[in-house]
């Protein structure tokens, strides 16, 4: 009866979908580049399995027990009055340096997932007039923030920047921040608890208090649209925000926009592209600097302008056909004990092995939005980028709680890149389970994108259904969200995880019941690097080697396949991967191993896509 009625109601709510878009608020575009607080570097950390610091143990408040996680200082509380009782001291607690997860301070905390609390003091003078803005890059993956032991705010998610406003709670001088890091999911988080790479809890990317005039550009989004114009849309915030003059200069293009916001402090104004601008492209990543002037406030950004498009089955950057000649990356630098920050030097040698070791222009960014120190090393170095949100495997599809998260997640990552010429794909989902619940969460997010940034193609990773045909086994594309998407992408892994012969590979047909676009989003098979046999056993080099070169064969045969994102360039945690000789606590299925070394498939893939290269010209 229960299992019935809650049926039921799932069946009910997947049809109801909620319409309003969700906007981040504030939005802080370019918080990289703008003035404030680095809260980088030393904090101390304290374990709290049973999250005592949240509510206690009879379910009473947080801070009305005797461990309150955001008193100031507690050496100075007990000498004040030496009967207190605390039964934590965080200025006494061990030290982590942030940005970093919490097993790069203690391998002991390898496979916890719960609450842990970090805290810091800083120091701020606030001009008269000036705000304040405590903004984190991502944490992993709820975060519980106060500040001079008042609660600020909570975010849900763990790769999308936040921020909340503290301008009214700072002290002149010294000031406490205090954030309780959760990294443990449920079944209607996103992702779900299940996924093929290592959560990494923690404070993962760079926290900073921003700080900005009283009247500050939010946002801002400046664009090469796909009719030829420079279009700019600005977003201000504060009393100075409705009528003001705006101004959009686009240095060393001699191209300026200008108006006026209206009464909801928003703007959005074009001019046809000035004959000279020089386009953005992996070939030549031009990017100008930008700037942003209004209500007082400077805001300022790199950009490059590109066009991007679908016509039949090609896919025209600025208005020519191109392939992907692409691998897919998590966030995770090259190193024997990884952590998930990335660092300018870590994204560069991830992105140089993509673009300079493989001959490759493209990078999927799996399986969630990677930092916006990745995505701006792409800009530079010049590699078009997927970008994803972790709707991965079997998410709670029927709980509109899910999908509001989903959504939101999704708004914070366009919002915080529309202004990357590198990425070209916004992706939804990745092996979703086919069903109507699914394919209905799915559209929501799909229209979504549509609304936030109509400059760029949507896509998901789908799975193909096998048929046969005279009795050659085919891959038939057939997923009902195909309609929706511009670009279509499969995961394909015919001779690894599928029974398939090598031998067999190259002859498998691919039959799409939709005109459009394909990627082959993944394909790949694990290698232990150093491991050889002649035999061409699983896990060894050769195998790997030869799987690539049966699947590039099939690849070469499909007429609509505009792209890859071979599974994937670098051997990755994932608690998953058990096997005790060859993998141990790794996937292998990298084109190097976790300390760079490169597997003998590599080649295969760098060979192949030379020859695409110059065939392009
Ligand atoms: C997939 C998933 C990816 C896994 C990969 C594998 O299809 O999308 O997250 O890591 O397969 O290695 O099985």
């Amino acid at each position: 009866g229960l299992a019935l009625a809650a049926a039921a109601a799932c069946a009910s709510v997947s049809v109801a979908q909620p319409v309003a878009q969700p906007a981040p608020t504030p939005v802080l575009v370019a918080a990289d580049l703008r003035d404030g607080v680095d809260l980088n570097g030393a904090w101390n950390y304290s374990i709290d399995p049973f999250r005592d610091g949240l509510a206690g143990f009879h379910g009473e408040e947080a801070g009305k027990g005797h461990r309150r996680y955001d008193e100031t200082d507690v050496a100075a509380a007990e000498k004040a009055d030496p009967q207190a009782l605390y039964e934590y001291d965080m200025r006494r607690s061990p030290v982590a340096y942030l940005p970093s997860s919490w097993i790069t301070q203690d391998p002991t905390l390898r496979h916890y997932e719960g609450l842990i609390w970090y805290q810091r003091t800083f120091t701020a003078h606030l001009k008269p007039g000036q705000r304040a803005f405590l903004r984190f890059g991502a944490v992993d993956y709820t975060a519980h923030v106060y500040v001079n032991g008042k609660a600020v705010g909570r975010h849900e998610g763990g790769f999308t920047p936040f921020a909340f406003e503290v301008t009214g709670l700072l002290r002149d001088g010294e000031n406490q921040v205090t954030v309780g890091a959760d990294s443990q999911r449920n079944a209607d988080s996103v992702p779900p608890p299940v996924t093929d790479w290592e959560n990494y809890g923690g404070i993962t990317r760079a926290v900073k208090l921003v700080v900005t005039p009283a009247t500050f550009v939010d946002d801002a989004w400046v664009r090469l649209t796909r009719d030829g114009h420079i279009a700019a849309s600005v977003k201000l915030d504060g009393p100075g925000a409705a009528n003001a003059p705006v101004r959009v200069r686009v240095a060393g293009a001699n191209l300026t926009i200008s108006g006026q916001t209206d009464a909801s402090g928003a703007w959005t104004g074009s001019i046809p592209r000035p004959r000279g601008l020089r386009l953005w492209s992996p070939e030549s990543p031009t990017l100008y600097d930008v700037t942003v002037e209004a209500g007082g406030d400077v805001l300022r950004d790199r950009i490059g302008f590109r066009t991007i498009e679908v016509r039949g089955e090609d896919i025209l950057l600025n208005g020519k056909s191109v392939f992907l000649r692409g691998i897919s990356l998590h966030e995770e630098e090259i190193g024997k004990e990884p952590t998930r920050a990335i660092t300018p030097a870590s994204a560069r040698a991830l992105l140089s092995e993509a673009k300079v070791g493989l001959n490759g222009n493209f990078v999927r960014l799996a399986h969630y939005p990677h930092s916006e120190v990745m995505t701006r090393a792409a800009d530079e170095m010049g590699l078009l980028v997927w970008s994803e949100i972790p709707v991965y495997w079997r998410v709670a599809f029927s709980n509109p709680q899910t999908l509001a998260n989903a959504r939101k997640m999704l708004a914070e990552n366009i919002v915080r890149d529309r202004n990357r010429a590198s990425i070209i794909l916004w992706s939804v989902a990745n092996e979703t389970p086919i069903s109507e619940p699914r394919t209905a969460f799915l559209s929501t997010l799909v229209d979504d994108v549509r609304a936030l940034d109509d400059s760029r193609l949507v896509t998901a990773a789908l799975l193909a259904d096998r048929t046969e045909r005279d009795g050659h086994p085919e891959q038939v594309i057939n997923d009902p969200l195909a309609p929706k998407l511009d670009v279509m992408a499969i995961n394909t892994y015919n001779g690894w995880y599928s029974g398939d012969a090598l031998s067999a590979v190259p002859a498998i047909t691919w039959r799409s019941d939709y005109r459009k676009p394909l990627i082959f989003s993944e394909l790949g098979a694990d290698a232990q690097v150093g491991f050889h046999d002649e035999n061409g056993r699983k896990f060894s080099e050769e195998f790997q080697a030869e799987y690539f070169r049966a699947t590039l064969a099939m690849a070469d045969k499909v007429s609509f396949l505009r792209g890859m994102s071979p599974w994937i360039l670098k051997d990755f945690r994932s608690p998953r991967r058990q096997h005790p000789v060859h993998q141990q606590g790794w996937n292998r299925k990298g084109l190097i191993s976790e300390t760079g070394q490169r597997k003998q498939a590599f080649q295969v893939l760098a060979d192949h896509y030379r020859k695409l290269a110059e065939k392009a010209g």
